[in-house]
């Protein structure tokens, strides 16, 4: 169960952040409200939110998952791939010390992205992506050992449409992975039910459990249809201003 999560609204300069997508300038109005409606959504799930100023410095720094992995009592800060990104870093070491105690950090030449993190309950699954490299998985892999939990190292390099794990995978609890057909077929899935993403509504993969209800960006009917048909309660959120820039709806939120 989560009790809370922190957020940061984007920007005004949210549009000059990294994307490779090919959908379009975002609408900063739009993502304003979308960003709200999503608060809100976490509100729903029982949630207190910590909301961070919008910081100009960083047009990506509304995606706040990708700069510190929380593991039960334990917070890392992470260590960006992409180098626009690294100075994200600092602020959020100012944040986490008022709700975690032990803070570490990941350290060159390592890199890691929290977006690249799949916590699936007692195991992690850790992405190696353009932006997180073996030297950050392997920091990881022994911090998470050291806080009694296990991880799995997913090479996700060269599969297309993928900027981290969880763009293709997502853990929605009761042992079940919400996962793309380029990624199922991997053997680090063992011992977990498969719940493929429609074809076609790949973005759909990244999604929230949070609590009793499971956040899906709106818009995926076939694969919701799907989550409906299991018996998760859904909240569907409008995504589509972060989705022209790469961003999912896990990485707007650190939920703990
Ligand atoms: C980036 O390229 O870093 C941002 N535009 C999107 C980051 C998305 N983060 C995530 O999926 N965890």
């Amino acid at each position: 169960m989560f009790s809370r999560a922190i957020v940061r609204p984007p920007g005004e300069n949210f549009a000059a952040g990294l994307t490779s997508a090919t959908l379009g300038t975002p609408d900063y109005g739009m993502a304003l409200r979308q960003h709200e409606r999503y608060c809100l959504a976490l509100e729903q799930c029982g949630l207190v939110l910590t909301r961070l100023p919008a910081d100009l410095r960083f047009p990506d720094s509304t995606f706040v998952e990708d700069t510190a992995i929380l593991a039960g009592e334990r917070a890392i800060l992470t260590r960006p791939g992409a180098p626009s990104r690294a100075g994200e870093v600092e602020d959020m070491a100012h944040v986490l010390p008022r709700f975690f105690v032990s803070i570490t950090s990941i350290a060159a030449p390592g890199t890691l992205d929290g977006g690249d993190i799949c916590d699936a309950g007692e195991r992690f699954f850790i992405g190696i992506s353009e932006r997180t490299n073996e030297a950050g998985a392997e920091q990881l892999a022994v911090l998470l050992e050291q806080t009694g939990y296990s991880s799995v190292l997913v090479d996700v390099r060269g599969t297309p449409g993928i900027l981290h794990l969880k763009s293709g995978i997502s853990y929605i609890g009761d042992s079940r992975l919400l996962v793309i057909d380029a990624l199922a077929g991997r053997s680090q899935w063992n011992g977990f039910e498969i719940v493929p993403v429609a074809p076609g509504e790949e973005y759909a993969a990244n999604c929230i459990r949070v609590n009793d209800h499971l956040l899906v960006a709106a818009g995926f009917p076939a694969t919701e249809a799907r989550l409906r048909g299991l018996g998760y309660s859904l909240i569907t959120v409008e995504m589509s201003e972060f989705q022209k820039m790469d961003g999912g709806l896990s990485c707007l939120s650190l939920r703990f």
